[in-house]
């Protein structure tokens, strides 16, 4: 298993490395399978591609090496991918969704480290729309995954674990409620104990809710994080070493798009969000990491007016935010 400063480190680089696929699935605003909006993803993420980067041959040299593309899905239907979802520990594990089963379904694959691929795995197995799944795994090797499923009527977000060299659990409905609730992100704590947050329209304005669950316990019932008034959607988490949350979404209370950012220390509550954006044009698309040193990175995209929606034409802004 790597360290945890490690899987921390090796975390933070997947996340940006990956920004541009998270930022442009952002873009993916209404949580509807059939969105008339186009989702643009990188061609080297058309089907669930990912590369691998070796160790550096020269520490001194700035250039990262990537292995060739290997296509992962080799699906007939399409592959949408969320990032594709990836965390490691001593093996890569990736989730996305595919529609070759008729509708859009969850599938897992895994690659242990000097190993092959695995044949992936239809984790979500119901009849309705399943997708932008997100996969972490806990202290002892466990697998967690959430996903927005069309409920139907409704999207909820469900989740599924799978124990090291145990099989899927049958997949329950955290959210459960009347309103759509889609986009959920994950983080684990040093304990094992889950933290869900998605964006929910139950409460009246798009807001982001919160939910979580001991190791070995129930999921608690969801609550709505201390938020400003207007929508919020799309929460990215990460959690530091000290188990505190640190969460960043967007808003559009100001009239225009900003990112919000708020943290939750272990057993405290959400803290008032604070402005990481303040600019006059739409702020979209955030992502959040914690380094070795316990500094937080958020970045996000700006977009020029009547540029938004358009991948690629936004600039990418980061701030970094230093609690220690
Ligand atoms: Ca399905
Ligand atoms: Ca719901
Ligand atoms: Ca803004």
């Amino acid at each position: 298993m790597l360290s945890r400063n490690a899987m921390i480190g090796a975390t933070l680089a997947i996340a940006f490395l990956l920004l541009a696929a998270t930022v442009a699935t952002a873009l993916h605003q209404d949580g509807l399978a059939d969105n008339p909006w186009p989702i643009y993803v990188p061609s080297d993420f058309q089907h669930s591609r990912i590369g691998r980067i070796p160790p550096q041959s020269n520490p001194a040299s700035s250039a990262i090496i990537w292995s060739t593309p290997v296509n992962i899905s080799n699906s007939a239907g399409t592959s949408r991918v969320r990032c594709p979802s990836i965390d490691l520990d001593d093996a890569l594990h990736v989730v996305w969704e595919d529609d070759s089963s008729g509708n859009y379904e969850i599938y897992y694959i895994t690659k242990p480290t000097g190993g092959v691929w695995s044949t992936p795995a239809n984790i979500s197995n119901n009849s309705n729309a399943s997708q932008r799944a997100v996969i972490a795994t806990d202290t002892e090797g466990t697998l967690h995954v959430l996903w927005d499923d069309w409920n139907p009527g409704y999207w909820d977000i469900f989740y599924t674990s799978k124990t090291s060299g145990g099989t899927w659990s049958s997949p329950i409905n955290i959210s459960n409620n009347s309103g759509w609730s889609w986009s959920a992100n994950l983080a684990v704590d040093s304990k094992g104990g889950l933290h869900a947050v998605w964006t929910d329209t139950t409460f009246g304005n798009w807001a982001i809710l919160y939910a979580s669950k001991p190791k070995g316990g129930a999921w608690s019932s969801p609550i709505v994080v201390p938020n400003n008034p207007g929508g919020s959607e799309w929460a990215a988490i990460a959690i530091d070493n000290n188990d505190t949350l640190h969460m960043v979404w967007e808003n559009d209370a100001s009239g225009n798009w900003e990112i919000l950012y708020t943290n939750k220390p272990k057993g405290g509550s959400w803290s008032m969000p604070v402005n990481l954006s303040n600019s006059p044009v739409d702020s979209l698309g955030a992502a959040i990491a914690i380094d070795v040193t316990g500094t937080i990175h958020a970045a996000w995209f700006e977009y020029p007016p009547g540029k938004w929606g358009y991948a690629g034409q936004g600039d990418i802004l980061s701030t970094v935010i230093k609690f220690h």
